[in-house]
C-alpha cells in the first residue's frame, strides 16, 4: 500500500516536471536569438532575429524593424484595373480565411521574412557552401556591374525585370535548334500567344510549409497555377490544389528522373518548361573559343550591361548547346515524341543571368555565382504572363518548418534558405516586391507582386 502510494507520488512528480519542461521550452522557442546587424542607411545597430525574420506587434504592424506596409509604392505599380482585382482577390478568400478575421485570431509577434536578411546569419553550414560555391564559380561569372549602389524602390526593381529580362523560349530559328529535326520537335506558337493574357496568376513554391494549409482552393481559383519540378497535386489538392497550368522543370529533373518523367502521367498536363543552368553569359568569349568557325557567337553589350545575341549571324545558343549542364535533350526529345501535342519549351538560356545580374545588383553582398532557383525563374516567368501574380510559401508562413517539400519526409534547411541556388536573396527582393501584407505572408504565405505589362517605366 505504501508503496503504491509512493509511486503514485513520484507520478505526480514526474507529470509536473513535465509539464514544466513543456513550458519552457514552448517558451523559448518564441524567444528567438538575437543579433545586430548594421543597415547601410544608419550606423545604428538594430536587433533582428537570427533567421532575419521580422517581428510585428499584433494591432501595430510596424515593427521598427519591418518594411514600411506596402501602401505608398505598391500603389504607384497598380493600375486601377488591378486594384479593382486585388480587392477582388480579398473577397475570394473563404471567410475562416479572410484577412480580418485571421488578424484577430493571431498571436503576437508574426514572423515574417526580412528584406534585408543576410548570409551572416544562416546557420554555418549554409554559410560555408555559400563561400565554396563563391570560390568554385563554376559557371565562370564575371559580374561587374553596381552592386547595391541605391537601394532601389520597388517600382525600380520592377522596372529592371520588365526591361532586362528576355523572356522568349528557344525557337527553331536559334542555331543550333535551327534544324529540320529540331523544327519538328519545338512548340510553334511562342509561350505569350499559347497562353494568351493571364489576368490572376498563382506560383506555388513546393515548401514543407504547404502542409496543412488549406491552401488548395484559394490557389485553384487563379486563372493559371504554376508548379515545379515533379510536385504533385494528387493527395495534396486541399493544401496546394489541382489546378496545373504550367510546369517549370529543371533540366536534372527530366534527365536523371528520365524513365519517371516519361511515365508519370502527372507530367502531362499543362505546358511544360524546362530549364537547364548555362555559363554566364558574359563568358560567351571563353567559349567562343572552343567553337568551330562559323558557329562563334557575336555578343552585343547593351547600356545596362545585359547582353543580346546577333542570332542572324551566329549560333546564338551553340556556346551553351555543346555544354548543357545536364544533356537533357535526348528525354526531350523522347517526351515529345509521346506527347506531341503538349507544348513543351525550352527556356532561352540568357534569362537566368539576367535575373541573376538584377539579384547580385540589388543584394548587399556577393551572392552565390549560381543561376536563381526554378521558384524565382517560375516568379518572373508568370510576372510576365500575367497581371497579377500571386506567390505561396515562397516567403514561408506561420507553418515554416524544415521539412523540404510539402510532398516528401526531408529535412534541410537549405530548401528554404539556399544552399546551391542565391535563395536568401531571391526571397529578399519579392519580399521588397511585394504589395500585398505582411499579414498575408504570416496566414497564407501569400506575396502579391504586380505583372510586368502593368508596371509603368
Ligand atoms: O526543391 P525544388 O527546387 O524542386 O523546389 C521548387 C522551388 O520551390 C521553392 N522552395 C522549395 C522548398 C522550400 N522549402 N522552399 C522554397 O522556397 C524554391 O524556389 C524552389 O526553386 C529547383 O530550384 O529546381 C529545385 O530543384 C530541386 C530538385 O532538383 C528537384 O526537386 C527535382 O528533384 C533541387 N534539389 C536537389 O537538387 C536535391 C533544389 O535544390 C532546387
Amino acid at each position: 500500500m505504501v508503496h503504491v502510494n509512493l509511486l503514485k507520488k513520484v507520478m505526480y512528480i514526474l507529470l509536473a516536471l513535465l509539464l514544466f519542461l513543456t513550458i519552457c521550452l514552448w517558451k523559448e522557442t518564441r524567444k528567438g536569438y538575437y543579433v545586430s546587424l548594421k543597415t547601410n542607411s544608419q550606423t545604428d545597430q538594430i536587433k533582428v532575429k537570427i533567421w532575419k525574420w521580422d517581428t510585428l506587434k499584433l494591432g501595430t504592424l510596424q515593427d521598427t524593424n519591418m518594411d514600411p506596409l506596402p501602401t505608398t509604392n505598391a500603389a504607384l505599380l497598380l493600375t486601377k484595373a488591378s486594384q479593382v482585382k486585388a480587392k477582388q482577390n480579398i473577397s475570394t478568400i473563404p471567410a475562416e480565411n479572410n484577412l480580418m478575421t485571421t488578424l484577430k485570431k493571431l498571436p503576437s509577434p508574426l514572423k515574417v521574412w526580412n528584406r534585408n536578411s543576410s548570409s551572416k546569419n544562416l546557420p554555418p553550414r549554409l554559410q560555408k557552401v555559400r563561400k565554396t560555391y563563391l570560390s568554385m564559380n563554376k559557371y565562370h561569372v564575371n559580374y561587374s556591374g553596381p552592386k547595391n549602389a541605391s537601394q532601389l524602390l520597388p517600382e525600380e526593381v520592377m522596372c529592371q525585370l520588365q526591361k532586362r529580362l528576355d523572356f522568349r523560349m528557344i525557337s527553331a530559328s536559334d542555331g543550333p535548334f535551327n534544324t529540320s529535326e529540331w523544327e519538328a520537335y519545338l512548340p510553334r506558337r511562342n509561350i505569350s500567344a499559347e497562353m494568351g493574357q493571364l489576368s490572376r496568376c498563382a506560383v506555388v513554391s513546393s515548401a514543407g510549409s504547404l502542409k496543412s494549409s488549406h491552401l488548395g482552393p484559394e490557389i485553384d481559383s487563379h486563372d493559371a497555377v504554376l508548379r515545379f519540378n515533379g510536385a504533385p497535386t494528387r493527395g495534396f489538392q486541399s493544401d496546394v490544389g489541382e489546378k496545373t497550368t504550367i510546369r517549370l522543370m529543371n533540366s536534372q529533373l527530366i534527365t536523371v528522373d528520365e524513365e519517371r518523367f516519361v511515365s508519370d502521367p502527372q507530367f502531362n498536363l499543362g505546358t511544360l518548361i524546362v530549364w537547364d543552368p548555362a555559363p554566364y553569359h558574359a563568358s560567351i568569349d571563353e567559349y567562343n573559343n572552343e567553337l568551330d568557325e562559323g558557329e562563334q557567337i557575336k555578343t552585343q553589350f547593351i547600356e545596362d550591361g545585359s547582353t543580346v545575341q546577333d542570332g542572324r549571324t551566329g549560333c546564338s545558343f551553340c556556346w551553351w548547346y555543346r555544354k548543357p549542364d545536364y544533356n537533357f535533350f535526348r528525354s526531350y526529345k523522347r517526351y515529345r515524341n509521346m506527347h506531341h501535342e503538349q507544348p513543351f519549351y525550352i527556356m532561352n538560356p540568357h534569362l537566368q543571368w539576367q535575373l541573376w545580374d538584377i539579384l547580385q545588383e540589388n543584394a548587399a553582398e556577393d551572392i552565390q555565382p549560381n543561376p536563381p532557383s526554378s521558384g524565382m525563374l517560375g516568379i518572373v516567368i508568370m510576372l510576365n504572363l500575367c497581371d497579377e501574380v500571386d506567390v505561396y510559401e515562397f516567403l514561408p508562413s506561420k507553418r515554416q518548418t524544415d521539412v523540404c517539400h510539402y510532398y516528401q519526409k526531408f529535412f534541410d534547411q537549405a530548401c528554404t534558405m539556399g544552399a546551391y541556388h542565391p535563395l536568401l536573396f531571391e526571397k529578399n527582393m519579392v519580399k521588397h516586391l511585394n504589395r500585398g501584407s505582411d499579414e498575408a505572408i504570416y496566414t497564407h504565405g501569400k506575396v502579391t507582386l504586380t505583372g510586368l505589362r502593368n508596371v509603368q517605366c
